[in-house]
């Protein structure tokens, strides 16, 4: 049984596409930290398997139980905090380093990126790191669990994550940033990503359409499989370092 690299059925022009490219993205979902020990929220064992996401990741849920809302925000942050950054997000990085362009577009709150040393990145969901008060604005950035829950302003107001819920606009900056990058990508990797969770999922069409490649890397097939140049199934921490060493190492002169 070959490892990782005996999975990449990729043609050298594909690959030659990818290592030539000017501009590059990739756009992450929870997928991409699944290796870190981070549960996913679909597929087996995923967060909404266990917790309704009406009453933790919409603003209808927070109003009517802030307690639990923060409760299950601090378990994650103590899950993440105790994570590493994996292969895949490592090979993020070095990506970033080759590519004139290259944006991470990630719908992840944990922050993993950052912490494995990507430095473009785009939160499309926000932050678990960052908590904000919606009467006057406060913006608290903090590395570590909330202690005090819920937590508050000095105002008076229960500050809330700064995270997009099930029902909530995303900011039209990130909105504008995002597909702006998906428009200019010769090349945009899919990893980690169910596909399902709109707008982030119109994204990779946007680099389809203006003529880029989309290469995704999944356990399972989705919605971008029919349309993607190429799909590897496989754990991300696996496939994407085995597509980057044969993007990189296919002789120049081919
Ligand atoms: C909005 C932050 C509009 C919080 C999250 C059409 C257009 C626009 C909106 C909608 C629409 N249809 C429906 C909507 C509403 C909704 C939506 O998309 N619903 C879905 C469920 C149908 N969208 C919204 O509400 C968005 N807002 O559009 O507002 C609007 C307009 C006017 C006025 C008001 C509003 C906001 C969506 C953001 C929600 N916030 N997270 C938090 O995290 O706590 S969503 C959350 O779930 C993530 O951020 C992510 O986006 C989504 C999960 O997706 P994935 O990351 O893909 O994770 P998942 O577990 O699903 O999949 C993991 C994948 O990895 C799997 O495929 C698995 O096979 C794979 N995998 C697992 N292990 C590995 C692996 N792959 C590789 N290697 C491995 N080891």
């Amino acid at each position: 049984m070959g490892g990782s690299e005996d999975r990449l059925d990729l043609p050298s022009n594909i690959l030659r596409k990818i290592r030539n490219a000017k501009s590059a993205s990739v756009l992450t979902g929870a997928g991409v930290s699944a290796e870190s020990g981070i549960p996913t929220f679909r597929g087996a064992g995923g967060i909404w398997e266990k917790y309704d996401f009406t009453k933790l990741a919409t603003p209808q849920g927070f109003k009517e139980d802030p307690r639990l809302v923060w409760e299950w925000y601090q378990l994650r942050q103590k899950e993440i905090k105790k994570a590493k950054p994996n292969a895949a997000h490592i090979t993020i990085v070095d990506m970033e380093d080759h590519f004139p362009r290259f944006s991470v577009l990630t719908q992840n709150i944990d922050g993993m990126h950052s912490r494995a040393g990507s430095r473009n990145v785009v939160e499309l969901h926000g932050s678990i790191w960052r908590m904000r008060c919606e009467r006057d604005g406060l913006m608290i950035q903090d590395d570590d669990p909330v202690t005090e829950i819920p937590p508050m302003c000095q105002c008076g107001s229960i500050l809330r994550p700064d995270v997009v819920w099930f029902g909530e606009q995303l900011s039209p900056d990130v909105v504008d940033e995002a597909s702006r990058v998906a428009n200019e990508s010769e090349v945009m990797f899919v990893v980690g990503t169910s596909a399902v969770v709109y707008p982030a999922a119109a994204l990779p069409a946007i680099t389809k359409n203006a003529g880029g490649l989309v290469i995704e890397i999944n356990l399972e097939p989705t919605d971008i499989t029919s349309y993607a140049d190429a799909s590897l199934f496989g754990p991300a921490g696996e496939m994407l370092p085995a597509l980057w060493n044969a993007a990189v190492r296919i002789p120049k002169a081919l």
